[in-house]
């Protein structure tokens, strides 16, 4: 028998790319019920080429479900991934909620698969967008020379904020269409867009050097998550990072400048050649040709996206390189389908 599949949260940003990934990889699931809010209960969606009646969420969707996604707010997360996995389920969760819970595994299936078998609470989590849109390239790098030290600067778009981020930013858009003067005069732009949306300052010809919420001595709460999950992946507890997370007018792809340290001396010409041969990496690096990853050309796809790849001209253990990753895709469905496959494999025998 395939494992029966429940998408919780089928409706949001994060859950339609689900319903496109769960219907073009190869299919591992038996039955797939699509799970939401009772806001959304009732709609019709399509998944592997069938239409199916999206249920409102309740105890008794869980019935009989083997491994259930959750693509939903924190809050959503701690109260029914707990219900989930008492009714038998293994919870595959894309939230906030879990992924510091040290009974919790953080798993990217490139990095540490060996992580999913150990989930005493029957809960797996999946990682930040941002961080899993540099994760694969960076723990294969870390395989090579041993990774010490990461200072990262993110250019992340508008749907990390999820629907809501996506219908801001094209509202604002429309409100700056066309005009020869806005974005010339200090403030002109406050005054036009109206309503930020979940953004705390205009996006559209703009970049916000914010997000997520505050946390102590400044801290953004994106710039913590890509320090503590990146150390519990990649099995490093002491890891140093320093991370500055930034909103750009980009709809969906995140985009990471990344100065990483290692334990040995580095080589430009390796690291090409190492994370040619990393699966779920691509390396485009011809400046020379303007071939670099930009949001623009890695949107709706799978990889991550490696160029601009250099040794720093100060110290002969550091590269510098910039990429991007779908936050939609690996940074956030892709991830969990992937670890959800991880189980169903393991389910199977
Ligand atoms: C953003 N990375 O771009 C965030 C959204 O912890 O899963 C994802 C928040 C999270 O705004």
């Amino acid at each position: 028998r395939k494992p029966t599949l429940a998408v919780v949260g089928a409706t949001g940003a994060v859950g339609t790319v689900m319903l496109d990934i769960l219907s073009t990889r190869e299919d591992v699931w038996g039955e797939i019920r699509l799970v939401a809010s009772s806001r959304s209960a009732g709609k019709r969606l399509t998944v592997r080429g069938e239409e199916i009646e999206v249920v409102a969420l309740s105890e008794e969707v869980f019935a009989g479900v083997d491994v259930a996604m959750f693509d939903v707010p924190d809050e959503v997360s701690k109260e029914w991934a707990p219900i989930a996995a008492a009714k038998g389920a293994v919870v595959v969760d894309n939230s906030g909620a879990w992924r510091m819970d040290p009974e919790v595994p953080l798993v990217v299936p490139e990095v540490n698969p060996e992580a999913a078998r150990e989930r005493p609470k029957g809960i797996i989590a999946s990682a930040n967008c941002t961080t899993l849109s540099m994760i694969v390239p960076m723990g294969a790098l870390h395989r090579e020379w041993g990774l010490k030290e990461m200072f990262v600067a993110s250019y992340q778009a508008a749907s990390g904020a999820g629907q809501a981020g996506i219908d801001t930013l094209r509202t604002q858009l429309a409100k700056v269409a066309g005009s020869q003067s806005l974005g010339t005069q200090p403030g002109d732009l406050r005054a036009v867009v109206g309503d930020f949306g979940p953004f705390p300052a205009p996006l559209v010809l703009n970049v916000i050097p914010f997000a997520g919420s505050l946390k102590e001595e400044g801290w953004a709460s994106e710039e913590l998550k890509v320090r503590n999950e990146s150390r519990k992946i990649l099995g490093l507890p002491d890891l140093k990072v320093s991370a500055t997370c930034v909103r750009v007018p980009v709809i969906t792809t995140h985009s990471l400048a990344i100065h990483a340290i290692f334990d040995q001396e580095v080589d430009a010409e390796r690291a090409r050649a190492v994370l040619r041969q990393t699966p779920g990496v691509v390396v485009v690096d011809d400046p020379a040709r303007s071939e670099f990853p930009t949001p623009a050309d890695a949107v709706g796809t799978d990889p991550t996206w490696v160029g601009r790849i250099r040794r720093s001209l100060d110290d002969p253990r550091a590269l510098d390189l910039f990429l991007c990753g779908d936050n939609l895709r690996k940074g956030a469905a892709l991830n969990t389908a992937q670890v959800a496959e991880l189980v169903a494999a393991e389910l199977a025998g």
